[in-house]
């Protein structure tokens, strides 16, 4: 199959590396990961992130900073909280915390955002020689015909057509990519915390857009140019197309970790559903509960894979 293949291609040694597909990377005498402030000069890379495992990623600085400090006590790290420093502070636009082997990174809004800071961070665990890294996202969503607070594991990305694909502008050309995630790995983390959840978790397609608004069929944008009626339509279309939630990053995480040699998952809560509402009105204590959840879910499987629980 594709799958064996793709991982007989990247294995040495019985190790997963991540890999660059860039003929010119190696004959940079110095690589600059401007966005997270480090680079191949400046910093030792594989001592600094050799050992890294794990690495969990989204949208807000504030939660990244959270699952961190959630880790750290769950991981029950000797070092104390004061050590817990943003690595990237000084190029001011993501934020990276290491936590013993679990890297924790913000990556901002939408595919550009993500996008610039994963290149990046690929880059960083080739040059760290880091393997057998999945990656995670923890995010959250606008879930279709599911409860409120659901936690969705994504099986596959679909864009706006719900096609599985990421269509990549280089140059003048659009290229595809395809967007599946690691299926194991999804349903690792579905059956780690099976016992313990108090919250339905379901496998489901995730569509990813460019935009909140009109990309996602709310009535509630500065420009709204089409009926409720047809809005209302396309999320049941989405729905029956097997989409369970919306978010804005999921096509090209795929599609870049995929290329990568990166397992990939993505674990979003979902913090309204929009086949009633468009928009995210429950108090600031459930929405900070919601977004616990799929940590919570991350951290069972980190401490599963570590032999801790
Ligand atoms: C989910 O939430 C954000 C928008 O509110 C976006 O980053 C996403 O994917
Ligand atoms: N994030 C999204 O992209 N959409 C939602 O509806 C909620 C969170």
């Amino acid at each position: 199959s594709n799958t064996s293949m793709r991982s007989d291609r990247n294995t040495y040694v019985g190790k997963s590396f991540v890999h660059v597909k860039n003929p010119y990377l190696d004959s940079m005498d110095e690589d600059v990961l401007y966005h997270l402030d480090l680079g191949t000069k400046t910093h030792n890379l594989p001592e600094m992130f050799g050992d890294v495992k794990f690495v969990c990623v989204g949208g807000s600085p504030n939660r990244m900073k959270a699952f961190a400090l959630f880790m750290h006590k769950e991981l029950r790290l000797a070092d104390s909280e004061e050590d817990i420093k943003d690595i990237c502070a000084g190029a001011d636009r993501y934020c990276m915390y290491k936590i013993g082997p679990v890297l924790s990174i913000s990556h901002g809004m939408g595919i550009p955002a993500i996008s610039i800071m994963l290149h990046e961070l690929i880059k960083l665990l080739y040059h760290a020689r880091s393997s057998d890294v999945p990656i995670i996202r923890i995010g959250t969503s606008g879930g279709i015909g599911i409860a409120p607070g659901s936690v969705v594991i994504t099986d596959e990305a679909v864009d706006s057509f719900f096609k599985p694909r990421f269509e990549q502008a280089i140059l003048d050309n659009i290229v595809n990519r395809r967007t599946e995630l690691d299926k194991e790995l999804a349903e690792e983390l579905f059956n780690c915390s099976k016992e313990i959840s108090t919250f339905p978790t379901v496998i489901g397609h995730t569509m990813c857009t460019y935009d909140f608004y009109e990309g996602q069929g709310r009535l509630d944008e500065a420009l709204c140019s089409f009926s409720r009626e047809k809005g209302l339509d396309y999320l049941k279309r989405a729905y029956n197309a097997g989409i369970r939630n919306i978010e804005m990053e999921s096509t090209v995480f795929a599609a870049m970790c995929r290329l990568c040699g990166l397992k990939a998952a993505v674990v979003c809560v979902t913090l309204l559903n929009r086949l009633e509402c468009d928009q995210i009105n429950s108090p600031h204590d459930v929405l900070v509960e919601y977004q616990k959840r799929p940590q919570l879910r991350i951290s069972k499987f980190i401490k599963q894979r570590l032999g801790l629980c």
